[in-house]
């Protein structure tokens, strides 16, 4: 492919070349309902190349998002937001978009070190919420020398789904890649259930990897308190895996809440981030 000439890229072998205007040259046309994107619906300037004059372009803003809401298996919780061109501080959160590392997301990407030990559950510091018709949920984590630890505090009982890759290298790469099922049983027992996702060898087959997953042990508890459910969650650090706790260390994570069934009897999840797609913290003393 190397030597493929350039112009062939843009030799299409179906379809038809389409023109549409864009006056300011932006790649987003000014209003063409035949394409998925025009300035028109993001109600952009058809005339500026950064609409809000953020220092960000249009066509960037767009990329923030991935658009989609029903992903695979997951909804987007709470009032999505998407790209707004027209506010430089879409999410509201005090940071502008150009400085924002995560532009939709009001919150700080960061877990904070715990002094005392992730049990000292007051140092426990807010790092998501959802705010959704079918459940309000609150996400705490930190971390230690021994532990990185979730709490997840609700409004209803819900099964937990957390996702979380160790090196935040993605979900298909590396030993690293922990996917986390918290199902409650009653009001104070919950159930654990660890699949450990190997993609270190690509020739083996399932990824799931029942003997690295039986060498880690997840604890985890559920409690009633004031009237909120409160599920935590410690996870053992692990050189070999890839949980490593120190300073600096990047973590992806998706966080999901099973509330329905879809058409076909699998559990959906409403996230806290965009549906299949990980949000990076970064471990912080
Ligand atoms: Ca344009
Ligand atoms: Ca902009
Ligand atoms: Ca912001
Ligand atoms: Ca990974």
């Amino acid at each position: 492919m190397k030597n493929w000439q350039t112009a062939n890229w843009y030799d299409l072998k179906f379809g038809e070349i389409r023109f549409a205007v864009d006056a300011d040259g932006d790649g987003i046309p000014d209003d063409d309902p035949a394409l998925p994107m025009d300035e028109v619906r993001l109600k952009s300037d058809p005339n500026s190349v950064d609409s809000d004059s953020d220092g960000i372009s249009d066509i960037d803003e767009i990329r923030f998002s991935n658009w989609i809401i029903e992903g695979c298996g997951e909804t987007y919780g709470g009032s999505a937001l998407l790209p707004n061109l027209m506010n430089p501080d879409t999410d509201g959160d005090g940071l502008n978009d150009d400085i924002d590392p995560y532009p939709l997301y009001p919150f700080e990407p960061k877990i904070k070190y715990a002094t005392n030990g992730v049990y000292e559950i007051a140092s426990k510091i807010e790092l998501a919420r959802l705010q959704d018709q079918r459940i309000h949920a609150t996400v705490f984590a930190q971390w230690d020398s021994s532990y990185l630890a979730f709490q997840f505090k609700m409004d209803r009982l819900a099964p937990i789904k957390l996702m979380v890759d160790g090196n935040a290298d993605g979900w298909f790469i590396g030993r690293d890649n922990y996917l986390i099922y918290l199902r409650p049983k009653d009001a104070t027992l919950i159930e654990t259930e660890l699949v450990m996702v190997n993609c270190s060898d690509p020739k083996r087959w399932p990824f799931h990897d029942l003997e690295l997953a039986k060498k880690i042990k997840i604890d985890s508890s559920l409690e009633l308190k004031n009237g909120e459910y409160v599920v935590s969650v410690r996870i053992p650090k692990d050189d070999v895996t890839g949980i490593e706790l120190a300073h600096g260390e990047k973590i992806g994570i998706n966080i999901g809440f099973s509330l329905a069934m879809d058409t076909e009897g699998h559990q959906r999840h409403v996230t806290i981030f965009e549906p299949n797609r990980f949000f990076d913290v970064v471990l912080a003393k």
